[in-house]
């Protein structure tokens, strides 16, 4: 089924809201990259694929809230009468460019992540994969999940076991990522100096912050009381907004920040074995 916001009609002012902040997130990621791309060239080589990521993650992401703002116009119309927005004939908006976005994203911020830790080699790469694994899973289970929206407020009276089936799945999937995450940092900052171990404590609490931000957000819609509002469909989209500024651009720029930190102390620009 369609993604909820399909059912509702919207306040002027809702609806202009949401469109802004696709705007807003898409013009943040297009100056973010210039300020990744021009950046580089001060981060050591051994980190330089952190910017690069940043470079991808920022493109990636200007396309997919791009895409939404014009799902978004081409979905609804104004209508004089009623002074409200409602679903245009034919067109719907959906969530999904969310979901394939994050496909691309959720990896390349966790391999960056490791990259600045400063893991290398074969040890880089048993940690990655199962990262990415349960990465994968997480939002591949949400995407099927999300197709029962409609039914978890409520709109559609058929079972919403679907959505909260592979929603939980989920949100378990996630929580062994954050604990595996968390692990890693831990491990990564015990062998950094100080300045770019309090950097990169920042960094994790940011990622955990925000990341539980987009699970909390996906259980919108099946929470009786808030999933009739239009209002918390603005809520849900600035949750949304939010978390994408602050779990890309804010994060990698920190990342980034730690990478020029870390590249300034000159033994650490050598290759050294994994511990
Ligand atoms: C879902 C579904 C419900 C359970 C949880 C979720 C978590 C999503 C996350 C997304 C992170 C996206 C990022 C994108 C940045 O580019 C899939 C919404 C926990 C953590 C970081």
């Amino acid at each position: 089924m369609p993604n909820y916001e399909n059912f509702f009609a919207f306040e002027y002012w809702q609806y202009e809201v949401v469109r802004h902040m696709f705007a807003f997130t898409a013009a943040v990621f297009a100056a973010a990259f210039v300020y990744f791309a021009l950046t580089m060239r001060q981060v050591a080589e051994r980190y330089r694929l952190a910017s690069i990521i940043s470079c991808v993650v920022m493109i990636s992401a200007t396309l997919e809230l791009f895409l939404l703002w014009l799902m978004w116009n081409r979905a609804f119309e104004f209508d004089i009468t009623t002074m409200t927005y409602a679903r245009a004939e034919g067109f719907i908006f959906a969530n999904g460019y969310r979901y394939a976005n994050w496909m691309i994203d959720v990896p390349m911020l966790m391999t960056q992540l490791l990259v600045v830790l400063g893991f290398a080699g074969r040890d880089m790469l048993s940690r990655w994969w199962k990262l990415m694994a349960l990465g994968v899973f997480m939002i591949l289970t949400a995407y099927i999940g999300q197709y029962y929206e409609p039914q978890a407020a409520g709109i559609i009276d058929e079972s919403a076991f679907g959505f909260w089936f592979w929603g939980i799945v989920s949100w378990i999937a996630f929580l062994v990522l954050l604990w595996l995450l968390y692990k890693n940092v831990e491990e990564g900052r015990a062998r950094m100096g100080g300045e770019a171990s309090k950097l990169m404590g920042a960094a994790w609490t940011l990622m955990w912050i925000t990341w539980t931000i987009y699970g909390l957000v996906y259980l919108v819609p099946g929470i009786p009381g808030i999933n009739e509002s239009s209002t918390w469909i603005v809520i849900r989209q600035g949750g949304y907004t939010f978390a994408d500024v602050t779990s890309k651009a804010v994060f990698g720029v920190i990342l980034s920040y730690t990478a020029m930190t870390l590249s300034k102390e000159p033994e650490r620009n050598t290759t050294r074995k994994a511990a």
